[in-house]
């Protein structure tokens, strides 16, 4: 139907309705550091409606429009206070039983009362995840689009909010091929706000990224930062002095701010951070503005009557707690502050069996609990960013951890637009945690097969991961090349740390085939097994040679533990994986719609015989 027709309608008619909302993106260039920042929480129960046919974007019910031109009431299919409540942050699919498996689109709203504080106050919210697709509105306003569910990203609301505000948020939670992940995924596809959301006061002209890290080669703080140009100037366009100073380091540094940047190299030998030692700083940072308009005309409505007033000469503060230590790789080896480590870890996913992608600390530390009683020092956050708290709580506990984009399996390697979307959600990853000492290696996806495609899309990626970030290794996890039996893949000329998924024993039978493999393979990097395992069901028990049982997974672990000692090149395990989770996929008897192949029950408390195996390996290494 013509746009042009008189009898067009377009809340029934306009098929190409979600081109408006995704015209305007929420994405990494938008996203305001949150460190050291006071938010607000908006969690609690928001309004919530199960938008199937995803009415609110096609009749823009946003919009909040009652009432034609004339004044006269209009019917409206939309009715906010009257709707549920539903819990902020949840996973829609386990809060109601009838959304266990709703992939479509669900409307969140509520309303919040805003008042300027200061003059010049800009104020943004802050979504630590929405899955996947969430547009924002506020008082009727288009904020933006943001795709990716695992990933931060912001919506400026300066001048836009009032004192009272109602914001609605559509969020829609499809599998589709052309997604990062795609529609195939080996876990749960849960839906809907299910991370913090929050309320952000900056001042008009502050600091909205900054990357703080030791220099791999020398007793040198490396410091970058991006100043908002706030009111008036071209975004970026800030001049101005930040001032660093960590005040056990003996650092008080002034850098000079031109066009928004800055970059220092600040001499200081700080005690390194390690699992043995992990030492964090009290770091400050402020940003004091030359441009003379700093107090800004984009006030808020609310502080409007304030604009113009007396700025303090301070216009941004933040503070963080930050580790320092140098992690590399040389021949073979991975180096933690110049000493060859072995990476003692295992997978985890984010999955709890009570509240899906949802987390909180306790769920980290006893993660984290769980991971000191297997003698490890490292987690791979499987297959997609987690939780922002993790590598923070990773951060003072002394845990090294890989962190990942859901680049998995089958993606749309040669679509252009989900490349964008991957290079958005690793940007997002990146620029959250680059801070944050804990992180020890980017992953730029997990067993996708050896295509041209794929392999420029990847090496792609991992380019940009070192633009965002040189003082890090990259890796991904790979797959073996199952008909030479060889680690090979051409990706691996990319990465720092070659990743090497493999379930001999399990998926193959044939185990003997593993020593072969590694005794064909001569990789010139550090391997690292990111995965290996396989099934049990607690309590289940049988010979080693039964599928499904305890015993069979812990002679698979035994098995595979003696090999992979005895290879001179495998710096590193990941066994797959710490606890069973929820997945869609696993339609037998012994799984039951969960992937069994965890350590630990789906309770996250009942440990199965493997974890012995597993510890015992880890305790003399
Ligand atoms: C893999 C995948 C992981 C699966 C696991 C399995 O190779 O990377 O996501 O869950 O195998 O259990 O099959």
């Amino acid at each position: 139907m013509s746009k042009e027709s008189g009898n067009f309608l377009s809340d029934i008619h306009d098929a190409d309705y979600e081109a408006a909302f995704l015209a305007l993106r929420l994405d990494a260039a938008g996203l305001v550091k949150d460190s050291g920042r006071a938010a607000e929480s908006l969690n609690g129960r928001w309004n919530f409606g199960v938008d199937w046919y995803d009415t609110c974007r096609r009749a823009k019910w946003f919009l909040e429009k009652t009432r034609d031109e004339a004044g006269r009431p209009m019917p409206v299919d939309w009715d906010w206070e009257s709707w549920e409540r539903m819990k902020v942050p949840a996973c829609w699919n386990l809060e109601r039983e009838e959304l266990h498996y709703f992939e479509g689109s669900g409307v969140y709203t509520r309303t919040f009362r805003y008042l300027g504080e200061k003059p010049g106050e800009r104020a943004f919210l802050r979504f630590e995840g929405a899955a996947y697709r969430a547009t924002v509105f506020l008082n009727g306003k288009l904020l933006g689009t943001h795709d990716g569910a695992s990933t931060p990203f912001c919506a400026e609301i300066s001048g836009v909010a009032e004192a009272d505000n109602r914001i609605v948020v559509v969020v829609e939670a499809r599998r589709r091929a052309d997604r990062v992940p795609m529609d195939n995924t080996d876990w749960f596809n849960y839906g809907g706000l299910y991370r913090d959301v929050k309320l952000l006061r900056v001042p008009s002209v502050f600091i909205k990224d900054w990357f703080l890290r030791l220099d791999p080669s020398d007793s040198v703080l490396l410091l970058d930062l991006e100043i908002d140009g706030g009111a008036g100037a071209a975004p970026g366009k800030a001049s101005g002095t930040a001032r660093l100073r960590i005040g056990e380091l003996g650092v008080d540094a002034e850098i000079a701010v031109k066009d928004g940047r800055g970059t220092a190299r600040i001499p200081a030998s700080p005690e390194l951070w390690s699992p043995e030692n992990p030492k964090l700083y009290e770091v400050e940072l402020s940003f004091t503005s030359t441009s003379p308009d700093a107090a800004g005309g984009r006030a808020t409505a609310a502080a409007g009557a304030a604009a113009g007033a007396a700025v303090a000469s301070t216009c941004d503060l933040v503070r963080d707690r930050i580790g320092f230590r140098r992690i590399s790789v040389r021949g073979r080896d991975i180096l933690l502050n110049g000493k060859p480590i072995f990476l003692k870890g295992i997978c985890v996913h984010e999955d709890h069996f009570l509240t899906g992608k949802t987390t909180d600390e306790a769920t980290i530390r006893s993660t984290i609990a769980h991971l000191r009683e297997l003698n490890g020092n490292y987690l791979r956050l499987a297959h997609y960013p987690h939780d922002g708290r993790f590598a923070r709580i990773a951060d003072e506990e002394g845990v090294l951890l890989w962190a990942e984009v859901p680049v998995y399996w089958a993606i749309a390697f040669g679509n252009p637009a989900t490349y964008a979307d991957a290079e958005n959600q690793l940007s997002e990853l990146v620029l959250r945690d680059r801070n944050r000492a804990s992180v020890a290696i980017w992953s730029v996806g997990n067993e996708n097969a050896d295509s041209d495609t794929r392999l420029s899309f990847m090496s792609r990626l991992a380019a940009r991961a070192r633009e965002l970030d040189g003082t890090r290794p990259i890796s991904a996890a790979c797959l073996i090349n199952h008909e030479k039996l060889a680690i090979e893949d051409r990706l691996a000329d990319h990465l720092d740390i070659i990743g090497v998924n493999e379930y001999y024993g399990w998926y193959d039978p044939d185990f003997a085939k593993l020593p072969r493999i590694l005794e064909n393979s001569a990789p010139d990097k550090p391997v690292v097994i990111c995965e290996f395992g396989g099934d049990a069901r607690l309590g289940d028990r049988g010979s080693v040679d039964d599928l499904w049982t305890e015993d069979k997974q812990a002679r698979l672990y035994e098995k595979q533990v003696e090999v992979i000692a005895a290879c001179p090149y495998i710096k590193g395990t990941t066994p797959w994986i710490l606890y069973d989770f929820r997945c869609p996929r696993r339609l037998n008897r012994h799984q039951e719609l969960f992937n069994r192949k965890g350590l630990i029950d789906e309770d996250r408390k009942t440990k199965k015989l493997a974890f012995r195996v597993m510890a015992e390996f880890y305790k003399d290494r």
